[in-house]
């Protein structure tokens, strides 16, 4: 993997910058749509491609683990060949996964023994064994498998958490030194920074993380219930330290404002499920705030979603005809919804490297996330 720094921003730690995988480049700032179990909810991964005009997906270790399973993965060819995205993919390690879903989740040095949200069954998940499933599953760029301390979490808990996921990072990366690729191409390793809402916890990991030279870094632990500007603070602090020659990475953010504020804190990538997840229960994002599309009042408005939309797919169908859907019930409504949004969302990071390439990002910012906040 390769990042080639492009532009950094006069009135903010903005950056615009391109990443090249053996499955293609991606332009940053750019928003990964998840995929959790290999695909991204009611949507074709044709619309992925075409609609949404995504560069990247995620995958995620915990589900994949547990169904489909390694053996099916592996007799597929990996995850590209079994779900037919030829582009770059990145998995996270369940490192998060484990800790949300699974139940009588035990942590020990070791790794963390878990029940499957499933069926009940039991594993072990370790920094090891977290790798070789990521050699299995084959994606452009993996995540060390970590500890997301739940929000808020007392110091002496958030250090040592961290410290167990730093000593889980050195065993991950000896495990890749120790092992190849599944399918010949190129897998690259991202650390995670935690360190939870403490200060001297996220300096002190964002320069072990820095200090392990990773082609790539991630900031994990943040958007898990504290408020906005305990986020933004500690989001700073840690790209202050994190090399500028290398991505970044803010796992699981968040709202469109949210994405702007970081990318103006130098990050460069992120994903979450909000645009998906919300979007199936009828909330809309749009240039000029968010929807309630079930709302009585778009029951006759037959503009446009959105007119300011490049999106193709969505932007013919008319509110009142996308509210009908979602009373009624219907499938489609979800997808259109979920193309709808993930398209905003990529437009949203193209529209933020162009202002970054052309030095007005920061005033441009500003104003527009007062508009994205706007409730319609
Ligand atoms: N660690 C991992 N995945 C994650 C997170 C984390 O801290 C978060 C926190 N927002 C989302 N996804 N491995």
């Amino acid at each position: 993997m390769n990042f080639e720094l492009i532009t950094t921003d006069k009135g903010s730690n903005a950056r615009a910058g391109k990443i090249t995988t053996a499955h293609g480049t991606i332009e940053t700032p750019i928003f990964m749509p998840v995929g959790t179990v290999g695909s991204v909810k009611a949507v074709t991964q044709d619309q992925v491609r075409d609609d949404v005009q995504a560069q990247i997906i995620l995958g995620n270790t915990y589900h994949l683990y547990l169904r489909p399973g390694l053996e099916v993965l592996s007799l597929a060819g990996g995850l590209h060949k079994f779900n037919g995205w030829d582009r770059p993919i990145l998995t996270d390690s369940g490192g998060y996964q484990v800790f949300s879903l699974a139940a009588n989740r035990k942590i020990k040095e070791e790794g963390v023994v878990f029940q499957s949200h499933i069926d009940g069954s039991k594993h072990l998940f370790t920094p090891e064994n977290v790798m070789d499933i990521q050699r299995t599953i084959g994606a452009d760029i993996i995540m060390a498998f970590d500890e997301c301390p739940p929000y808020p979490s007392e110091y002496r808990y958030a250090r040592k958490s961290m410290e167990l996921t730093h000593r889980w990072l050195d065993r991950c990366i000896q495990r890749l030194k120790d092992t190849q690729p599944a399918y010949g191409h190129e897998q690259t390793l991202f650390p995670i920074v935690q360190g939870s809402t403490y200060k001297d916890l996220r300096k002190a990991s964002a320069e072990y993380i820095a200090s392990r030279g990773a082609a790539g870094n991630a900031i994990g632990g943040l958007s898990v219930g504290e408020p906005e500007n305990e986020m933004y603070e500690m989001c700073g602090l840690v790209t202050e330290i994190l090399p500028q020659d290398k991505p970044r990475y803010l796992m699981g953010v968040g709202t469109p404002w949210n994405i702007l504020e970081n990318i103006a804190l130098g990050v460069d990538m992120f994903d979450c499920v909000m645009p998906t997840r919300n979007g199936r229960n009828g909330m809309l994002f749009t240039w000029n705030g968010v929807m309630n599309i079930r709302n009585k009042k778009w029951a006759t408005d037959f503009n446009p979603i959105d007119a300011n939309s490049e999106c193709f797919a969505t932007r013919d169908y008319s509110r009142a005809y996308l509210r009908h859907l979602f009373v009624a019930g219907e499938i489609l409504g979800m997808t259109l919804a979920s193309i709808h949004n993930l398209a905003f969302y990529l437009e949203l990071v193209k529209e933020a490297r162009r202002q970054i390439l052309a030095g007005t990002f920061a005033t441009w910012k500003t104003g527009m996330v007062q508009q994205l906040k706007t409730r319609l």
